[in-house]
């Protein structure tokens, strides 16, 4: 499933075992009718494989590029996170460039394992913690050497929380106390709304465990 500005009506949760929730909204750049930026989520065999991607640019043009490599995602997910970077750089070699970042999280688990080139921002908030998910340098479709691959657990109640660098990164809590009895859609348009930078397109995608 694609997700793009239209990602209003982005569905929860379908995984297998309805293991988690998610939602996604994305808002172009002021000016722009369209984002560069897409938010990709696969349920896939015991895992959800979740893609943000950030073409370089932004307008009409990035976002052709930005729904080519979505397509691509979608149609041949790979859920070993440095694989699918690194399968989407070789299919669209030569092309603008993009950063991403790529998580899979196990259904049973409920291990993340993250990679990501350039500056896309993962982070799994806790009411008493944030980590952020290293990334390493490059820029998919120009260079890029194998991203390391970083994991840790998502617990319940956690938020893993993944946005492009149109939003403000590293808000805390603090900024933002309704966070954890917000439902996913809720979030991440009040992330955008409140943490979004206007002269660049803005995406938030959120993944929580479903309250139990
Ligand atoms: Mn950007």
């Amino acid at each position: 499933m694609a997700i793009d500005n239209h990602s209003d009506n982005a569905v929860p949760g379908s995984a297998p075992s309805e293991a988690f929730e998610w939602a996604a909204y994305n808002r172009p750049c002021l000016g722009d009718r369209v984002s560069g930026d897409v938010a990709v989520v696969v349920a896939m065999d015991m895992k959800l494989l979740v893609v943000l991607i950030d073409v370089l640019g932004h307008g009409a043009e990035a976002n052709g590029l930005a729904t080519e490599m979505a397509d691509f995602v979608s149609k041949h997910p790979v859920a070993v996170p440095s694989t699918m970077i690194e399968n989407l750089h070789k299919a669209f070699k030569g092309s603008r460039g993009a950063v991403a970042g790529c998580a899979v999280l196990d259904t049973r688990s409920h291990v993340v394992v993250f990679a990501g080139v350039g500056n896309p921002n993962f982070r799994i908030l806790s009411s008493s913690k944030s980590l952020t998910f290293p990334v390493s340098a490059g820029i998919i479709g120009k260079e890029i050497r194998t991203p390391k691959e970083y994991s840790a657990q998502l617990l319940e109640r956690d938020l893993l929380i993944a946005s492009s660098d149109g939003v403000a990164e590293n808000f805390q809590v603090a900024d933002y106390p309704q966070i954890f009895s917000h439902g996913v859609q809720s979030i991440v348009r009040s992330v955008v709304r409140r943490f979004g930078k206007d002269y660049d397109d803005a995406t938030c995608l959120v993944v929580r465990r479903p309250k139990s």
